[in-house]
């Protein structure tokens, strides 16, 4: 029988939720792949990448103005509060793992959140490694720069680079101890993110997935569901 998905977050105690770009698509941020996704016209490898940022900081920082400067325009939709709502509930028995850097789950009252990609409105210096938050958007000057005269580089990770420090780890400690891991608007393309799925699953947890698409993951979960988060989680988490 198939098990019944608001049954799974009824019964469980401990739930860990894996979030993609595709929980803010509906808020109208794009996402990386896929229809519309953000690098159909932009490369990736042009972009998100430390040599891209050696090549060309302009460049890089004109995208990441402009997704800023967007970013200002949205807000979080049904499914960012659905998540706000079950962290209220379970409290400490609830974690947030997001991919994503647009702060929308924090604009949306979670708290108990680890960002595995960074946070798209911190800065930091290459040069003397000061780190800071700069909500200004478009930036005045762009590449901004440190007061020590060196280049600021957005506060996200980059394709080849470390996770912030201990934020993976304690990503994994909470996918190996959860009962439930909801995977939300994930390609689950890429690592270790995607890593966390089949950790969870391995270690006795249902997983369900919520995507438009079927993804790698979707005939290993003990649920796949079909459809836009912002119409499926106020459903079966409520
Ligand atoms: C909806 C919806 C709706 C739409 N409702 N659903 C080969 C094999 C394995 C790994 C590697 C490999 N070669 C290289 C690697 C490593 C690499 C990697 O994984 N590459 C793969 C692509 C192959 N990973 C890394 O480099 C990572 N670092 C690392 O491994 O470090 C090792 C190391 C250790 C020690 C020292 C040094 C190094 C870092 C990865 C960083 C990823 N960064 C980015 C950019 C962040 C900054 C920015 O935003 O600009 O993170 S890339 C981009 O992808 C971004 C996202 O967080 C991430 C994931 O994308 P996401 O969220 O899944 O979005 P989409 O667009 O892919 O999917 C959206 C989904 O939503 C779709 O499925 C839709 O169907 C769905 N959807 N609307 C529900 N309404
Ligand atoms: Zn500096």
């Amino acid at each position: 029988m198939t098990p019944d998905a608001r049954e799974l977050v009824k019964s469980a105690r401990r739930v860990a939720v894996l979030t993609g770009a595709g929980i803010s698509a509906e808020s109208g941020v794009p996402t990386f792949r896929g229809a519309g996704g953000l690098w159909r016209t932009f490369r990736a490898e042009d972009l998100a990448t430390p040599q891209a940022f050696q090549r060309d900081p302009k460049l890089v920082w004109e995208w990441y103005d402009w997704r800023r400067q967007w970013l200002l325009t949205v807000e979080p939709n049904a499914g960012h509060r659905a998540l706000v709502e079950l962290e209220d509930r379970l409290g400490d028995g609830f974690v947030l793992i997001t991919q994503n850097v647009d702060g929308l789950h924090d604009r949306a009252g979670s708290h108990r959140v680890l960002k595995l990609h960074g946070d798209i409105w911190e800065v930091r210096c290459i040069e003397c490694g000061r780190r800071g938050r700069d909500e200004r958007a478009p930036l005045p000057d762009v590449p901004p720069r440190c007061e020590c005269g060196g280049l600021l580089r957005p506060g996200v990770v980059w394709f080849g680079e470390a996770l912030p420090e201990g934020v993976f780890e304690r990503a994994m400690e909470q996918a190996l101890n959860c009962d439930l891991l909801l995977v939300i608007g994930t390609s689950a393309q890429v690592y270790p993110a995607a890593g966390l799925v089949p950790l969870a699953l391995r270690h006795g947890a249902d997983v369900i997935e919520v995507n438009l698409e079927e993804t790698p993951q979707s005939s290993h979960v003990t649920l796949s569901l079909r459809g836009k988060a912002g119409e499926i989680l106020p459903g079966i988490l409520r």
